[in-house]
């Protein structure tokens, strides 16, 4: 009797890239033409609040844009999930789309917290937002994403999948944010097989096993054809 292997999946900006959304890396670090610091940091939200929502306003608008739908290689995730059983295939993604959402998974971590939700800071609680955020109504709304200088979301079910996993894959990733970069060294401190599906090679390249490379939407479905 084959035993079914427990995957888990780190995706990054470069999964979503062939989707239209951009990544963060590719533009020196200018993402969408802001500075990090100024948008992707709580000091940032601090000092200019609506400044920060007017960004996160743009993105949630773009990520709903019509012409922005899952590719191929989110597709083979969800396709791998439905096959190896939800319980042994999990996505944990530092994108805050839902674009894995959209391909149909279901067993799912966002990180780095999700566009399409905003948090009370007060209260902590999480509601849906598919609309603009107006600051000056409610000011203790915030977006429900973590910063630079934040705590990444569910990281002891992250830890914990890790050291069971049999697969870890890394897809479109530039390996530059921690502690989402220093998961395959966890990887391999079990007996996991460690793979890196990427356009180029990721600042981690030497620490995976098996290196792809090429657009996701052709590597990822040609890579996960081996699993089912
Ligand atoms: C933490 C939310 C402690 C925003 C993001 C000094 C002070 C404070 C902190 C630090 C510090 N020094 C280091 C740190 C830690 C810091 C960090 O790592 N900084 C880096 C920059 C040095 N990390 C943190 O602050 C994290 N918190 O450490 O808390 C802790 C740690 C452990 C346990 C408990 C507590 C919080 C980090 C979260 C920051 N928020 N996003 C938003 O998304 O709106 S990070 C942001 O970068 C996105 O989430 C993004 O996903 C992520 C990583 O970037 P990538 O996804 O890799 O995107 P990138 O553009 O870089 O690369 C794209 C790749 O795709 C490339 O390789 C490219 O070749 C490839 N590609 C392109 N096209 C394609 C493709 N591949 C395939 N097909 C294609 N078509």
């Amino acid at each position: 009797m084959m035993t079914i292997p427990k995957i888990v999946i780190l995706t990054g900006a470069g999964i979503s890239a062939e989707s239209g959304l951009s990544t963060f890396r590719a533009q020196n670090g200018l993402w969408e033409g802001y500075d990090v610091n100024d948008v992707a940091t709580y000091e940032g939200y601090m000092r200019n609040p609506t400044a920060v929502h007017d960004f996160y306003n743009m993105l949630r608008r773009k990520l709903q844009h019509p012409n922005v739908k899952p590719n191929a290689a989110h597709f083979a995730l969800a396709e791998l999930e439905q096959k190896l059983g939800t319980d042994n295939v999990l996505i944990v993604t530092q994108n805050v789309d839902n674009l894995h959402e959209q391909a149909g998974s279901k067993n799912i971590i966002h990180m780095h917290g999700e566009l399409l939700k905003v948090r009370n800071e007060k209260t902590g609680q999480i509601i849906d937002c598919f609309n603009d955020v107006n600051y000056q109504q409610n000011k203790l709304i915030r977006p429900h994403i973590v910063w630079f200088g934040e705590i990444p979301l569910q990281m002891e079910q992250i830890y914990d999948a890790l050291s069971q996993a049999d697969y870890f894959i890394s897809i479109g990733t530039s390996g530059n944010v921690y502690p989402a970069a220093g998961f395959v060294q966890i990887a391999n401190q079990t007996s996991a097989k460690t793979i890196e599906l990427n356009l180029e090679p990721s600042l981690g390249e030497s620490l995976f096993q098996t290196k792809i490379y090429g657009p996701a939407s052709k590597v990822v479905p040609e890579f996960i054809k081996t699993f089912i």
